[in-house]
């Protein structure tokens, strides 16, 4: 079925550290504005714009205090309206952040809903009594901690899976799904072309509470998402929103839908009768494959990315459609982790950029992907700023560990890594603020920049182009079906993309190390054209190469 998302390439804007318009050190919406020639020159179609109405900022937007309003931090609402607008001038589209399974602490419903027990917000909220003094369940926050939070006023406790400034909203309360109805339809007819759906397999839980096993010996909490991941309810409850809003309008949903194993992926993402359009999978950044742990030493490796996204691509072929991306605000720069961020920065980045964007789906690229940005290791815990990455660093739990441990975890996987502001050139602050910045700016912002690489015709912003450029030029990059070749290799991940009679033949080298890349295919194909690579190759040899460090090739074969 042919959708406008699906032939769509999308942007993500992390608000606070694209750009600054007004010299206070937090990016904003008239930032994002004098940036969109920029948007529009790479070749992007949608912009994912991360949270920007009023908030606590505990979590950087992700705690809304007012969901009809815009934060100070980016600007007023007629801000909004003009980005919206010069936007759609240019033909581009906006996708907001819809955040829904919590709200700030300091939203009026939570205010009103703390006061007493009899409260009309009371019930918007999930609350539970102490039990022999101490917090109702054992379920360990993901932000750290427990889940439960206890509020003087009413001598109880509220939950907050995440920090507790974003106490969870209560679902099973019709009042709340008719708030984010309303709120929804608010943004929507505003023009919003579509929501990407925070945190969206939280929103229902087991009601009961009970303990959760206990696997972590040392900890006084313990992990529980098989009581508030990815439930039945919480698919009835998305159905409800498409049958009440989003079935009346022309908008893409995206679900960000941690824990939703292939198996389960369908339910949601079904052309027939599912309850989203594109959904962001995790399998295939997890660290830990199946423990979920985020501070564990990271085992990702490339069998384990490739048959992951193997089976992603064929799953959803005919039935669904994938989106591709390895890089969001919550992960590590994908250059430093999947990549070689030193000797082969500019092929490995290149590389990657060609592997996901070859797939079949829709790409999305983070802001300053798209020229390399790399991880940043600050050596003080001062200088981080993001509350998952404070609240580990400070857990009691963790005191086992020696600060210079905790700061290596945080150099490979904080979520700060990719909230370095934006790195615009090599003026002071990089371009992004003429004043200090809200978090430090990567010290490697003179070599890694936009302006440079505006001038570099080699450059990773030019070859980013080039992909997106192929992409509106090939149908067989659209619609082309994906299949796997030489499925067991240890470092190159192939694929073909086959499409009426063409061929689309997608290498990657994987290893900063040279690697024999041998094909052995029947077919012979007397057109042979080679659409890219990140080297400078003559060489037409499409089924036996001597692919040099993390080189990539794609060929259009017929
Ligand atoms: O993320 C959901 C989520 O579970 C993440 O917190 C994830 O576990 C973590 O980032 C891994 O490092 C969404 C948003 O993308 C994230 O920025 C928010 O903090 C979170 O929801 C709460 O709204």
């Amino acid at each position: 079925m042919k959708q406008w998302w699906k032939e769509s390439v999308f942007y993500q804007v992390y608000p606070r550290s694209f750009k600054d318009s007004d010299g206070d050190g937090i990016g904003d919406l008239k930032g994002v504005i004098c940036k969109l020639d920029y948007l529009k020159d790479l070749g992007v179609d949608v912009v994912w714009l991360g949270p920007i109405n009023k908030s606590s900022n505990d979590d950087n937007g992700y705690d809304v205090s007012d969901y009809y309003d815009i934060s100070n931090d980016f600007g007023t609402m007629e801000d909004f309206d003009l980005l919206l607008a010069e936007l759609h001038k240019r033909d581009m589209k906006l996708l907001m952040d819809l955040v829904v399974n919590h709200t700030s602490d300091e939203h009026k419903w939570f205010m009103e809903a703390k006061k007493n027990k009899e409260n009309p917000y009371r019930d918007y909220y999930i609350w539970r009594d102490a039990i022999n003094g101490k917090e109702p369940n054992n379920w360990e926050s993901i932000f750290n901690g427990s889940v439960w939070e206890y509020n003087p006023e009413t001598e109880d406790y509220y939950l907050h899976l995440y920090s507790k400034k974003q106490p969870d909203l209560n679902w099973t309360n019709n009042d709340v799904k008719k708030e984010v109805y309303n709120l929804s339809k608010f943004w929507l007819d505003k023009g919003v072309d579509g929501f990407r759906l925070d945190t969206i397999t939280t929103i229902s839980k087991d009601m009961n509470f009970p303990d959760a096993p206990i696997v972590n010996k040392d900890n006084k909490y313990q992990p529980a998402t098989e009581y508030y991941l990815n439930r039945q309810k919480t698919l009835d409850y998305l159905h409800e929103f498409q049958e009440n809003v989003l079935s009346k309008y022309n908008s893409v949903t995206i679900g960000e839908i941690q824990g939703v194993s292939s198996d389960h992926a369908l339910k949601y993402l079904n052309e027939e009768d599912g309850v989203m359009d594109l959904a962001f999978q995790w399998e295939h950044i997890e660290a830990t494959p199946g423990t979920g742990e985020k501070w564990d030493e990271d085992f990702w490796n490339l069998q384990h990315f490739r048959s992951v996204m193997t089976k992603w691509q064929n799953l959803l072929e005919g039935k669904g459609w994938n989106t591709l991306y390895l890089s969001n605000h919550d992960q590590p720069r994908p250059v430093s982790r999947f990549g070689d961020d030193l000797q082969y920065w500019k092929e490995s980045a290149k590389m990657l950029a060609t592997c996901i964007h070859m797939m079949k789906g829709t790409p999305f690229i983070y802001q300053g992907e798209e020229i390399g940005m790399t991880n940043v290791a600050f050596d003080s815990i001062e200088d981080y700023r993001d509350v998952e990455t404070l609240n580990m660093y400070y857990d009691e739990s963790n005191k086992k560990y020696s600060s210079e441990e905790l700061l290596k975890k945080i150099h490979e996987k904080s979520r700060d890594n990719a909230r370095t502001p934006m790195q615009w050139g090599t003026e002071e602050n990089a371009g992004f603020s003429n004043s200090e910045p809200w978090i430090k700016v990567n010290p490697n912002y003179k070599n890694i920049n936009v302006a440079e690489q505006e001038r570099d015709e080699e450059s990773i912003l030019n070859y980013y182009k080039k992909l997106i450029n192929l992409r509106k030029n090939y149908p067989v990059i659209i619609w082309g079906e994906y299949n796997l070749i030489l499925e067991n290799h240890l470092n190159i991940y192939a694929y073909t993309r086959i499409y009426k009679d063409e061929v689309l033949l997608v290498i990657n080298n994987f290893s900063s190390f040279a690697q024999e890349f041998n094909w052995e295919t029947s077919k012979e194909f007397s057109n042979v054209e080679l659409l890219i690579s990140n080297y400078n190759v003559e060489d037409k040899d499409y089924k036996k190469i001597e692919l040099k460090p993390y080189e990539s090739r794609v060929y259009l074969l017929s």
